[in-house]
């Protein structure tokens, strides 16, 4: 189905400055989207070495329902579900996580709704952590409407590798221990499984070294994606966490001289490549997160589909700092944030 709106039409919108509403067919209802008008980043603290966005920067107009959106995307970025943790004859931990599949319509950008398929309600969704050599128990219920399923990445037996369908109304307990440790992440394995990636089945899952990553002031996900709004196999929207611009509209607060670590996965469907840039700074990177040493020092790192990595990075002077996809059409599209460095 095309939309009335084309990608280039959207785009075109979003980067004239002016503020424009479009008509977009949703799911086969015509829906008005508001696009391109001017955003104002919160002025910087005096002397900020780093300028705010500037006013013609892209951005959507007003702010998305948080009643109707996929996710909270400030709470998404420090949360992490530990599952219910019990012990096993013999002392060894037992983590139980409960994944339920829903249909779910969700606003992801001011007006523009989308026919979700979700893990719990959200997109993406929860981040599951554990400990290497933990068991792990995952009851995954299908409430959607079609068939679904939870491919891990990571080690376990044929049976638990999530590509068998599981059929509307049915439940799977999959079970393995928790290796190797590093950044994973999970998602729907069924038919056609880019359309059922798209549309939000998808989440990280974080397995951590027996002796943990050497602590850090402040821990976040970023999950990088791609909204397809119409569902001809491109991407209208680019997000990190759910929304697109709303780390732009909320900048991400940390202090000068705080110790940051980012769990960054790609699951961008239908383009080839994603990428995160971090202005002003260079971070340490850990592909996968299977090593505690890192192996690179940048401020740019490109990502397949399923690929991920931790970032390890401070900042030295207060101001407000972009991050985002280094490829301009995403960033426009709404894969573009602001961290707010404020006085130590
Ligand atoms: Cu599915």
């Amino acid at each position: 189905m095309k939309t009335s709106v084309s990608r280039r039409e959207l785009f075109r919108f979003v980067t004239a400055g002016a503020a424009g509403v479009a008509i977009g067919t949703l799911g086969g209802r015509r829906i008005p989207v508001a696009l391109g008008a001017p955003v104002v980043p919160p002025a910087s603290p005096p002397g900020a070495p780093h300028a705010p966005a500037p006013a013609h920067a892209a951005g959507s107009v007003g702010e998305v329902n948080p009643k109707r959106a996929a996710i909270d995307p400030m709470r998404y970025l420090t949360h992490f579900d530990w599952g219910k943790e019990t012990r096993l004859p013999g002392g060894r931990t037992l983590r139980e996580y409960k994944l339920v599949a829903t249909d779910r319509e969700v606003e992801v950008a001011p007006g523009v709704l989308f026919p979700a398929w979700t893990y719990n309600g959200q997109v993406p969704g929860p981040t599951l952590r554990a400990r290497e050599g933990d068991r792990l128990r995952i009851h995954f219920i299908n409430a959607g409407s079609h068939p679904h399923n939870i491919h891990f990445h990571g080690f376990h037996a044929a049976g638990m590798d999530g590509i068998e369908p599981i059929e509307t109304g049915k439940s799977f307990v999959y079970e393995f221990d928790a290796e190797p440790f590093g950044l994973h992440l999970y998602h729907c394995h069924v038919m056609p499984l880019a359309r059922h990636i798209a549309k939000g089945l998808y989440g990280a899952f974080i397995i951590d070294p027996k002796e943990g990553r050497p602590p850090v002031d402040r821990e976040f996900v970023m999950v990088m994606h791609g909204l397809d709004i119409d569902f001809d196999d491109e991407n209208d929207f680019y997000a990190v966490n759910g929304i697109p611009f709303h780390y732009q509209n909320h900048p991400i607060t940390i202090k000068a001289g705080e110790k940051v670590r980012v769990y960054l996965v790609n699951i961008l469907e239908f383009d080839l490549l994603n990428s995160f840039h971090l202005h002003a700074n260079f971070f340490h990177y850990y592909p996968t997160g299977t090593s505690l040493t890192p192996s690179e020092y940048t401020d740019t790192v490109i990502q397949g589909q399923a690929q991920r990595g931790i970032l390890e990075f401070s900042y030295k002077y207060p101001g407000l700092y972009m991050f985002h996809a280094h490829v301009t059409e995403f960033t426009e599209l709404g894969w573009t944030g602001l961290f707010k460095v404020e006085e130590a």
